[in-house]
């Protein structure tokens, strides 16, 4: 079942013909109401008609982070005010946050994305959605809501936090669908847990929807077995749109993109050049629909590929895979590249320990100390020394042989890594310099 059949399951080239359409209609738009798309194609020595084919995009300019900052507030919309009908805001932990606007026209666009992703797992106009994102600046919670009402599905706007509540609302109202960050779901399985209930037989719940920061494949198994789900990964970002740019359906194995919204290319990040289908780069967006702040080339950082080949679930939309790291995540220790992935990877292989973990950097002297904070499974046995050092010398060998750097490991209890209710902080840099 498809919400949106025709767009979704569009033949290939008709849907390659589409794209190129609107994309040279969002150059035209941009290039002519955006000055600052005027000055950089003009810079790069492009001009909006010489986009004759897709290919052709790789030959115009990135936009980047900063020049959304550097437009703050409207530098970057491109219709006048009385057509702007909402603005969300990133958080901007550092320097200047970045705002974005959507007319009613892109806001439509936005809930049928995320509708069709209610589809992909199964949800219809009988569903009932709990939304736990943030609402507000965030585009989380308002992302997942247009969603659900799109669908026309019975919308819970609980917004994240006070969790024993959410798990009395699930067990009142009936929730079929969670949407949430896969931290905050992990939170909501083992306090429901903890309540005594078994939320994968005792909830109704049978679906969740997952995104706005990574989830190792181990925290994707756990998530899914407490609460006895079909997980969707969905990605996005408030400069594109919000939650929905892609989405997993029921095959698995990567994400949808919204093709007939947006065009997605992967660079090599170094050489800035698109590469082949199935090699990992950064992932570069551009909207192919919307009218209030159109994006020609926005580098997002994320790390991913585009999974080759086609669909079972019939959906003709190219797929990216999960988000693996961002280029400006990749933590550089003693001079070796690392993703916090890689440090993943090999915790998996581990049946003791948990998917909960904190990757604390800190200087000492000249050299970076890297120390992995991470959970044991309840049922180990923690309070014997001997099977505690046997399985820290096993972990910091694994990590030394896979990484090529040293880690010291801190084995901690079940629980004590604190839960976030929105997006986990899992590396703390305290490095001089570091991004604390
Ligand atoms: O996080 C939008 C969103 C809300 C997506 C709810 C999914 C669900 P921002 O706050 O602008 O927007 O953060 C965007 O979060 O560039 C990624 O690095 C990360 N991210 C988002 N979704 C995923 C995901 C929202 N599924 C940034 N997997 C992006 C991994 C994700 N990382």
């Amino acid at each position: 079942m498809y919400y949106q059949p025709d767009i979704e399951t569009m033949p290939v080239e008709q849907l390659r013909e589409l794209q190129l359409a609107r994309m040279q209609k969002t150059m035209g738009h941009a290039f002519d109401n955006v000055e600052f798309y005027r000055n950089s194609l003009k810079e790069a020595g492009v001009l909006p008609g010489d986009l004759k084919s897709l290919d052709d995009l790789a030959d115009f300019p990135f936009v980047v982070k900063q020049n959304m900052r550097d437009a703050y507030p409207f530098g970057l919309f491109a219709v006048p005010q009385k057509d702007v009908a909402r603005i969300h805001a990133s958080s901007g932990t550092t320097g200047q946050a970045t705002v974005v606007g959507h007319t009613a026209a892109d806001l439509k666009n936005w809930g049928d994305c995320f509708a069709r992703g209610i589809y992909m797992v199964g949800g219809n106009a009988n569903s009932t959605i709990q939304v736990s994102y943030g609402y507000g600046l965030f585009s989380g919670g308002l992302g997942a809501h247009a969603g659900g009402e799109a669908v026309g599905c019975t919308v819970i706007p609980i917004s994240s936090g006070n969790t024993k509540r959410q798990i009395q609302m699930m067990m009142d109202l009936g929730t079929d669908i969670l949407a949430c960050t896969p931290s905050y779901a992990l939170l909501i399985a083992d306090t429901a847990i903890e309540m005594g209930y078994d939320p994968a037989t005792e909830l109704k719940i049978s679906a969740g929807i997952f995104g706005a920061e990574p989830a190792s494949e181990s925290m994707r198994d756990d998530i899914r077995a407490k609460l006895g789900i079909q997980y969707c990964d969905v990605y996005g970002l408030s400069e594109v749109m919000g939650p929905g740019v892609a989405m997993e359906c029921a095959e698995g194995n990567g994400l949808h993109v919204a093709e007939d919204q947006f065009y997605a290319e992967i660079v090599n990040p170094d050489t800035l050049r698109p590469v082949p289908d199935g090699t990992y780069g950064e992932l570069v967006f551009t909207t192919l629909a919307r009218t209030c702040c159109p994006l020609v080339r926005y580098r997002t950082r994320d790390v991913t590929r585009i999974v080759p080949g086609t669909c079972g679930c019939g959906r003709t939309h190219r797929k990216i895979d999960r988000i693996v790291g961002r280029t400006d995540d990749m933590l550089i220790i003693r001079g070796v590249n690392v993703f916090p992935s890689q440090i993943e990877q090999v915790i998996v292989e581990f049946p003791e320990i948990a998917a909960q973990y904190q990757i604390v950097l800190t200087s000492k002297g000249p050299l970076d100390r890297v120390e992995l904070k991470i959970e044991t499974v309840p049922d180990f046995p923690f309070d014997e020394i001997r099977k505690l050092e046997d399985l820290k010398r096993r972990l910091a060998g694994e990590l030394k042989s896979n990484l090529q750097i040293s880690v010291d490991i801190k084995l901690v209890e079940p629980k004590t890594i604190e839960r976030s209710e929105g997006k986990a902080k899992r590396i703390i840099d305290l490095r001089e310099g570091g991004r604390a």
